[in-house]
């Protein structure tokens, strides 16, 4: 089926933001497993993912995660990346791996630990400064294992406190996103557990404070669709971490799992104008533990992709007649329809049209880019989970 010229023109205009941790060696608990020609540093990561990017045009911007992608000279890493093509993108902050976290960060009760927590985020922000990137995004580890061990209003008050400061030292254009995630390291409670306490959060920092949704880290069988719906309703949905799971906080490729899923969210997101808003960030939060990392994520945004055209491929006339009569089976087979239509051929024809191959993994396959960099880099860095 041909993809009609608006699908075109909003798949020209798509892009995803890639995790500078996805090139890096990363593993379970149980072991993480070295990949030949793993980047040795920040400078070698962006240059992975700009390789994504070459052969896909969807991957434009990379994003950070501070320390994992700590340097000397940030202006050099921006003129690095912009050098190749690419932009520095979501600046990720860390307080998971600090002794000093070991019973909260930005919600302690303890002021000295709470101050070096926000005073990380501080520095975050001038990383920001430096590199041109618009978002700082935090991820909290932050909660409790057991009934009774901490005091969860006292935390969410801290919190708010803490983010208060960080926000007021945001800048222009600059936004903060705070991700959420039901479990994980903590098992009892989360100080972010889920979309509502993180809309709450930043909702009253003020406009520039949004969400963050990680398509990992929701309870099995959550409705992830509604929750953009809603979060877009209420102009508060700042950017994805898009992956897959089939357990819990797997981090697979996305679409690999459930791409009825993808599918579902990005129509979802389509309807709420999201496609086209430059106010939604679609990043990627994976990690390849097992097999190559660069084709590993050049598969992911052309998931992404093709996903994107099934999405709007759906006939919104026709749904909405369907909706207002109550045909529940008509309905649903408008929606199945444009799920089950196969768009690759279409999508390798409309490459090809705009000068690039075809198939960008058979094209990465065959560029010697592998080869080359197993060849010349020896002793890749781990991209910080094991560390
Ligand atoms: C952790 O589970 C989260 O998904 C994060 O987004 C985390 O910040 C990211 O994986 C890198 O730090
Ligand atoms: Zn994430
Ligand atoms: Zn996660």
């Amino acid at each position: 089926m041909p993809l009609t010229p608006e699908t075109l023109s909003t798949l020209e205009a798509q892009s995803i933001e890639l995790p500078s941790w996805a090139f890096g060696n990363s593993g379970t608990r149980f072991k993480v497993f070295a990949t030949a020609g793993t980047p040795r540093d920040p400078f070698e990561k962006i240059a992975d993912a700009a390789q994504v990017n070459r052969f896909t045009a969807l991957a434009p911007t990379v994003a950070l995660h501070i320390p994992w992608d700590k340097v000397d000279d940030y202006a050099a890493l921006r003129r690095h990346a912009e050098d190749l093509g690419v932009t520095l993108g979501t600046i990720n902050s860390n307080t998971f791996q600090d002794d000093d976290y070991k019973f909260g960060a930005l919600t302690h009760h303890d002021d000295r630990i709470r101050r070096k927590a926000i005073d990380h985020h501080l520095e975050c922000i001038d990383i920001m400064d430096a590199t041109g990137s618009r978002d700082l995004k935090i991820w909290l580890a932050e909660g409790s294992n057991y009934p009774g061990q901490a005091d969860l209003r006292a935390r969410q008050d801290r919190l708010q406190e803490s983010l208060q400061e960080i926000y007021a030292r945001l800048t222009g254009e600059q936004r903060l996103v705070l991700e959420y995630k039901f479990f994980e390291p903590a098992f009892y409670h989360t100080d972010v557990p889920d979309w509502g306490t993180s809309y709450v959060q930043v909702a009253a920092l003020g406009e520039r404070a949004m969400v963050c949704l990680d398509t990992g880290h929701h309870a099995p069988g959550t409705n992830i669709e509604f929750i953009v719906m809603q979060l877009q309703r209420l102009g508060k949905l700042g950017s994805f971490d898009f992956n897959s799971r089939f357990y819990a906080d797997d981090d697979l490729i996305v679409g690999a799992a459930d791409p009825f899923q993808l599918f579902r969210i990005l129509f979802e997101v389509n309807r709420g104008g999201g496609l086209q808003n430059p106010d939604v960030v679609f990043m990627l939060d994976q990690c390849h533990n097992v097999e190559e990392k660069i084709p590993g994520q050049i598969r992911s945004v052309l998931n992404v992709q093709e996903m994107t055209a099934r999405a709007l491929s759906v006939d919104g006339d026709a749904l909405d007649a369907a909706q207002r009569a109550n045909d529940v089976l008509g309905a649903n087979a408008v929606l199945m329809d444009a799920f089950y239509t196969d768009v690759r051929p279409a999508l390798a024809e409309w490459r090809e049209s705009r000068g690039l191959a075809a198939d960008p993994m058979a094209a990465y396959a065959a560029s010697g880019y592998q080869e080359k960099i197993a060849a010349d880099r020896v002793g890749g860095v781990q991209a910080g989970w094991g560390a």
